[in-house]
């Protein structure tokens, strides 16, 4: 099938056609092979190499693809406790619905939409599918979240016998042929830009931003195109009369370090396209962990123990979403006057279980509570591992079998009847500190 690349491949003059990948040599709008209008031309096209793959609509599309009676239907995935959507399929958001908007909104702009509420056990196979399909192509992969990644394709020229840009047009195809929903790819020479070009035409979107175009590109973009510059900080650049990335190329570096620290330095570099991170396959966090601080503080066990068993479980949630366990349990503790005293214990197996966790965490915190009062509490797991060695059956200690599969259980129960459903003994009714607040840390 690819043999139609052959010498003139790396020629930049030549585009190809993301439908049937065959090499386009004259300015035709349409391919000369079969006639789909898809064709990608760009000076730089054999030149790049940093990928950015997003999936589209995501929680939506894998909803479509398993329910055929959706596929021409409005569809957002959300409701649940929050009340905000999750994600919309685009005929949806035709009609204004979007991410985080809380449902009654969204049903007002979409009355006709159908509703689903989120199955994250399924989006969580379904992402990883997707994972695995990337890590074929190059092992530089370094994944964002649950359906997007940077790949790094240099040097994979010979293994897969296509450039990099072919390459992406090949996985866009393989993953609506083998997974069933689509994608969105960006191509650049760095991750900033790469993540701009998979942005620019969803869904089905294939985009390349090439060096010499860059800052012109830039030039006409909003500042909030830039990592890091969210609502606030667009305000506050607003406030300074700063709208477009093409209005920061013009000011000086010492002058927007002055006026904005590091965030000036980051604005300066990027606004000019440059950026040197590399695309860092092991650049997944280095522990899981998540923290509170209370309202008063507490000293008692009856206090603490609570409090330790609601992270405990929050941080087993986010270790099963992300398919991940832990080695290490880590304690930490912030005193009243701000001393900051972490403990751990290494497990003979890594973890996902809450109630691993917790039992652990409650040894650490017993020697702590010695009538200190704390102000800050956090639970967390490190040396991250794969799920594959986590949680053995565990023969000699049938309690903590036990505990497993009742938890393994009442996973179960919450995914089906929503998480208020199942409350432990430890975490019922404690008042307001029973719930911590979302200060949760990578
Ligand atoms: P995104 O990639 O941001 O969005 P998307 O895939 O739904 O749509 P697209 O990329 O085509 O613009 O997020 C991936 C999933 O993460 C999304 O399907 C649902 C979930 N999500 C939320 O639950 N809440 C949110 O606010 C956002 C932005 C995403
Ligand atoms: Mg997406
Ligand atoms: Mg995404």
């Amino acid at each position: 099938m690819f043999a139609v690349m052959s010498t003139s491949v790396n020629d930049p003059s030549h585009g190809f056609c993301r439908d049937c990948l065959a090499v386009q040599r004259g300015p035709a709008m349409r391919c000369t092979k079969c006639g789909s209008p898809r064709l990608m031309r760009h000076p730089e096209l054999y030149a790049l190499h940093i990928a950015h793959i997003d999936c589209d609509a995501f929680y939506a599309a894998v909803e479509k693809r398993d329910n055929p009676e959706l596929k021409d239907k409005p569809v957002i995935i959300g409701g649940g406790k929050r009340g905000v959507v999750s994600t919309a399929c685009y005929i949806a958001r035709i009609n204004g619905v979007r991410s985080a908007m809380p449902m009654f909104k969204a049903l007002e702009a979409c009355p006709q939409a159908v509703v689903i509420s989120p199955n994250m056990e399924k989006y969580v196979r379904v992402g990883r599918e997707v994972r695995s399909m990337m890590q074929a192509l190059t092992p530089l992969v370094e994944p964002i979240s649950i359906d997007e990644a940077f790949l790094d394709l240099a040097g994979t020229e010979r293994l897969h016998g296509l450039p990099p840009a072919l390459v992406l047009a090949r996985f866009a195809q393989s993953v609506e042929k083998e997974i069933g929903i689509t994608v969105s790819a960006g191509l650049s020479y760095c991750k900033f830009l790469a993540k701009v070009a998979s942005d620019f035409r969803k869904p089905r979107g294939f985009s390349i931003i090439g060096e010499a175009e860059a800052v012109t590109f830039l030039a006409e973009q909003p500042v909030t195109l830039i990592w890091g510059v969210g609502k606030a900080f667009a305000a506050t650049l607003e406030s300074d009369g700063i709208r477009t990335i093409g209005q920061i190329q013009r000011m000086e570096r010492g002058d927007l370090m002055r006026r904005y620290g590091t965030m000036g330095d980051r604005l300066y570099r990027l606004s000019r396209g440059q950026d040197t991170r590399r695309v860092e396959p092991d650049h997944d966090a280095k522990s899981v962990s998540a923290e509170t601080t209370f309202d008063t503080d507490l000293a008692s066990s009856a206090d603490l123990v609570p409090i330790l068993r609601a992270l405990s479980e929050k941080v087993s949630t986010r270790l099963k979403k992300s398919g991940i366990a832990g080695r290490t349990v880590v304690l930490k503790l912030k005193t009243q006057d701000f001393k900051i005293r972490t403990r751990n214990r290494q497990l003979g197996d890594p973890t996902q279980l809450a109630d691993r966790i917790f039992q652990t965490g409650m040894q650490l915190l017993a020697k702590e509570t010695d009538g200190t009062k704390y102000r800050l509490l956090g639970i967390g797991v490190s040396d991250l591992t794969g799920v594959e060695k986590a949680d053995p059956p565990d023969l000699i200690d049938v309690q903590s079998r036990k505990r497993a599969l009742a938890e393994g259980a009442m996973d179960a129960l919450r995914d089906k009847f929503g998480k208020t459903a199942v409350e432990t003994g430890y975490t019922f009714g404690k008042g307001r500190n029973a719930h911590p607040r979302e200060d949760v840390e990578d």
